[in-house]
């Protein structure tokens, strides 16, 4: 079935190299319910920014209804997806973002901060099955930050500083369902060991990210040291991986990783996902943790509130560095292996231009 019914032509919609299956082990596996969870959780942020998290409790019975729900809403006519389509949220295909972005999907983008998922067009089962989803989800994040904080090694009465960020009643999170129908043509002969980019290369803006998708592949992600490797679908499990907000909260320990998603070939099963991001309220300050930071440490990005960093993503590219005009100390900021301990000293004055 192929769900978006209006064709975009092959130039507009990028090719991108097939990432190598043989470097698929690269995705850490934390089993959520174990003893040394913390630690596990602790270094695949600080060497990857992703996991694979297993045991984390949200029913099956919940991710089936979902799914079947979204499959439900996607096979629908396009005219009748549109009617839940209230830019930027609701029901969107192909077009990502305000600035040019195309990828060979279409999507369910819904604000989910605040009480029930806003977005009355939807089939009230899938609303509810969203719902349901959402609160479950919303607590493995939650349990997986404190994880984190323990992990980073603060005190017992500051592990819940990381889940605060995003526990607000004015908390910005988001829920995006994406479906990548398989791409209805052949590619051509000299277009060999490529695919039509489902969704670009990005990091994720907010704090923490949670996955879950059907048996279809396509996910890769980037390794600090620039390779793509495609990461295996497991509908058993949740990706976990680290934001942008969250690189910053823990002054750069934690990766924020890249991604980006491959659409199957022609032929394949349809990819779905479902992909929780916990934000925080738009007046939330974002800056290094100092139950974190050692003594003589830098803060390696000048302080912004989540309001500003939206601000200016919204005028950025998805592949661009969106904690740019953030970074004081660019090269370091961006090199994960520095762990933030030693940022160049003196510190200069922050003269990134905003995107
Ligand atoms: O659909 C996926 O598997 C990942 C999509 C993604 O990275 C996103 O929606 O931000």
């Amino acid at each position: 079935m192929v769900g978006i019914t209006v064709p975009m032509s092959m130039d507009k919609i990028p090719l991108v190299k097939c990432a190598n299956a043989a470097a698929a082990a690269a995705v850490p596996t934390v089993d959520l319910s174990a003893p040394g969870a913390a630690a596990a959780v602790e270094q695949a942020c600080r060497s990857v920014g992703i996991f694979r998290a297993i045991n984390h409790g949200v029913p099956t019975a919940l991710t089936d209804a979902l799914e079947a729900g979204a499959a439900a809403f996607f096979a629908l006519p396009h005219k009748k997806k549109l009617e839940a389509s209230a830019n930027p949220l609701g029901y969107g295909s192909k077009s990502i973002g305000r600035n040019g972005d195309v990828g060979w999907l279409e999507y369910i983008l819904l604000s989910v901060g605040s009480g029930p998922v806003a977005a009355a067009s939807l089939p009230p089962s899938l609303r509810a099955a969203l719902e349901e989803y959402t609160d479950a989800v919303r607590e493995v994040g939650a349990r997986v930050l404190e994880l984190m904080a323990e992990g980073l090694g603060l005190a017992e009465e500051n592990r819940g500083v990381l889940r605060r960020v995003v526990a607000s009643d004015e908390a910005d999170d988001i829920v995006r369902v994406n479906h990548y129908p398989p791409w209805p043509c052949p590619l051509a002969a000299g277009q060999r060991g490529r695919g039509v980019t489902g969704f670009g290369e990005h990091t994720d803006p907010q704090v923490i990210s949670l996955l879950r998708s059907n048996r279809t592949a396509g996910l890769q992600i980037m390794l600090p040291d620039g390779r793509w490797v495609p990461v295996a679908p497991d509908p058993d499990s949740l990706f976990v991986n680290v934001g942008d907000s969250l690189r910053v909260l823990t002054n750069g320990r934690f990766h924020s990783v890249k991604h980006r998603v491959v659409a199957p070939a022609e032929g394949e099963q349809s990819r779905l996902s479902v992909i929780y991001f916990g934000g925080p309220a738009p007046t939330q300050r974002i800056a290094p943790l100092l139950e974190l930071m050692r003594e003589g440490e830098l803060s390696m990005y000048r302080d912004f509130t989540w309001a500003e960093y939206k601000k200016a993503a919204y005028k950025s590219r998805l592949g661009d560095n969106r904690l740019g005009p953030f970074e004081l100390f660019p090269s370091a900021a961006q090199d994960c292996s520095s762990n933030a301990v030693q940022p160049p000293a003196p510190a200069p004055p922050h003269v990134a231009p905003v995107h």
